[in-house]
């Protein structure tokens, strides 16, 4: 049975107002579907209004980094540098907002509580943070893979009487950081962003490392007139490779993002001489061109040691620089762009705390106390990263059929039908869920074609007189199964891999890589096969695939 859509308070309720729940307003409403969009923040923007940090900024060509649903919108919109900064990121989200008249339908300050299905009427039952209550039938998770911050519980952090922050919810009035003394946690892409900035702010800057990184100089600069006018010329072309490639990216702007690796280059058959060759020639990214490091432990060895070779060369004290040279594979994380990171630890007001040598005792008024000593703080930064992928979805209690609770469902690793649904959470759909692509695709691209497939599966619902879609518990496994094999052999998998991806970075968390390594191509290729197929995989209303409408 289900209930009539006029009892309804929404067709879809979309939990999300950054890139992709601003997108999925757009189309679902565009298609007649009364949809409303809950927002846990004060704004729309999700990641790049959290995110405000200095130094945030994307590691992605702007021109790619951008959506191309509307030719007009890419071309007035003017980027003014390679890789834009948050700002300007977040004023392009505001301007989608506007332009498409987006804000009637999005309510602010509304964060989600709970989400529990109600198998009686085929809906819904939202509760917001504030007690209100909304029926939909269908929710659709916009719910970002990297939008709950994960914050270490160090002893005695209450009693610090200076400012405590963390990078992803940077406060939008800003801290006070000029001339104070700033310590920072966290050396992933966050906090790697962030160090040089703060170093050129504070009056001393104390950075604890657990892991270092593997980080590349970005090269990033402001876009002339000309290079943006070029690739604008040439739009159509730059979006249709964008939408048909493994990772939604086109290598337009000029800008040198990463040297890829030659397959047949292999580091196992160089000379020192040929390495020496590369290192002078490609600085950092000598590490990364040889097509054998990928799956081969050895040669990844041997392109890090390259690595590790150009970090002693930039950094000028051998105690420092050898506390920062990674000692897992390339590969395993996911590749940092920075604006003179290494440098920033020959300034004199730059202190390296290595956590590995020097653990943290415990926090105190002052400052941080580790074992060696203690260092004295105004400011304590955590850019300690997110419950990622999952964690969005585990902070809310959803319930599907019977009660069943997705937070426990998931306590052994996030399962789920390619990212878009969940076997037993009928009618909640994600936008690059787990056993997606995720982020390793260009989102704004990637988030076209997913919120696309949700459209035309809600189309096809409509079309059908069906009230009920879930994912069939074998298709589901199935596909878990297809993920696991696509990244067997990877370095996101190899056993000295402790990331986001794979649930090493939060103590206690599932270890399992719920990304799929086989492209965009081959992933969009599938589901929209599914779909041709009737919805192969999906179970509506009651039957595997699609009945026949009527
Ligand atoms: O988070 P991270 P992030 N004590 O998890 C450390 C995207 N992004 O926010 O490696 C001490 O990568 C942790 O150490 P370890 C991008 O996809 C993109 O930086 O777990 N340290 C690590 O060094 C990125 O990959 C952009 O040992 C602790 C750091 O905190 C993703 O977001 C910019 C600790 C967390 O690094 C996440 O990046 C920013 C503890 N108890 C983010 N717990 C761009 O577009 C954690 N750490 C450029």
């Amino acid at each position: 049975m289900s209930t009539s859509d006029t009892a309804l308070d929404a067709d879809v309720i979309v939990v999300g107002a950054g890139m992709s729940g601003l997108y999925a307003l757009k189309v679902f409403r565009e298609r007649g579907y009364r949809t409303i969009v809950l927002e846990k923040a004060p704004a729309v923007g999700g990641t790049w209004y959290w995110n405000r940090y200095p130094g945030a900024r994307c590691d992605i060509p702007s021109l790619e980094y951008s959506f191309g649903f509307d030719p007009e919108l890419e071309q007035e919109w003017v980027w003014t540098e390679h890789f834009a900064s948050q700002p300007e990121i977040e004023r392009y989200l505001n301007h989608i907002a506007d332009r498409y008249d987006l804000r009637p339908d999005i309510r602010l300050s509304t964060g989600v509580r709970s989400a529990t299905f109600d198998d009686a009427t085929d809906s819904w039952l939202i509760e917001t943070e504030g007690g209100e209550q909304l029926r939909s039938r269908y929710c659709v998770m916009c719910t970002g893979g990297l939008s709950a911050p994960h914050r270490p519980d160090w002893p005695g952090l209450d009693s610090f009487e200076g400012t405590v922050v963390q990078s992803s919810l940077w406060p939008e009035e800003g801290v006070e950081l000029e001339g104070r003394r700033i310590g920072i946690v966290g050396n992933g892409s966050s906090g790697v962003q962030a160090i040089p900035e703060l170093a050129k702010m504070a009056s001393h800057l104390t950075v604890f490392q657990r892991t270092p990184a593997f980080t590349w100089p970005s090269q990033n600069k402001p876009l002339t007139d000309e290079e943006q006018a070029e690739v604008k010329a040439r739009y159509r072309e730059v979006r249709a490779q964008q939408y048909a490639s493994p990772l939604a990216t086109a290598n337009t702007t000029g800008a040198v993002i990463f040297t890829f690796a030659d397959p047949d280059k292999h580091i196992l058959e160089s000379t020192p001489e040929e390495r020496e060759a590369a290192m002078e020639e490609l600085g950092f990214s000598a590490a990364r061109i040889w097509g054998d490091t990928a799956r081969d432990l050895e040669a990844n060895e041997m392109a890090v040691e390259m690595f590790r070779e150009m970090i002693r060369r930039t950094v000028k004290d051998p105690e420092v620089a050898d506390s920062l040279c990674p000692d897992y594979p390339l590969g395993c994380k996911r590749p940092i762009l920075d604006n003179g990171y290494y440098e920033t630890f020959n300034r004199d007001d730059v202190t390296l705390v290595d956590l590995r040598k020097d653990p943290v005792v415990e926090v105190v008024p002052e400052g941080v106390r580790t074992e060696k000593g203690l260092a004295e703080l105004d400011v304590l930064i955590f850019a300690t990263g997110f419950d990622a992928v999952s964690g969005a979805l585990t902070r809310i209690d959803v319930r599907g059929v019977g009660g069943r609770s997705l937070r426990e469902e998931w306590a052994d690793g996030p399962h789920a039908l390619m990212g878009f649904a969940v076997a037993g959470y009928p009618n909640m759909l994600m936008c690059i869920g787990p056993g997606s692509v995720g982020v390793l695709a260009t989102y704004p691209p990637h988030i076209e074609l997913q919120v696309g497939w949700i459209a035309d599966l809600f189309d096809h619902m409509r079309e059908g007189g069906h009230t009920r879609v879930e994912a069939d518990a074998a298709a589901q496994a199935d596909w878990g199964r297809q993920v696991e094999e696509a990244s067997q052999g990877s370095m996101f998998r190899a056993p000295t891999c402790n990331s986001w991806y794979n649930g090493g970075n939060i103590e206690g968390k599932a270890r399992v890589f719920p990304i799929y390594l086989g492209g965009l191509d081959r992933f969009m290729a599938r589901a929209e096969e599914m779909a041709a197929n009737g919805y192969e995989g999906f179970v509506i209303d009651g039957q595997v695939g699609s009945p026949a409408a009527g």
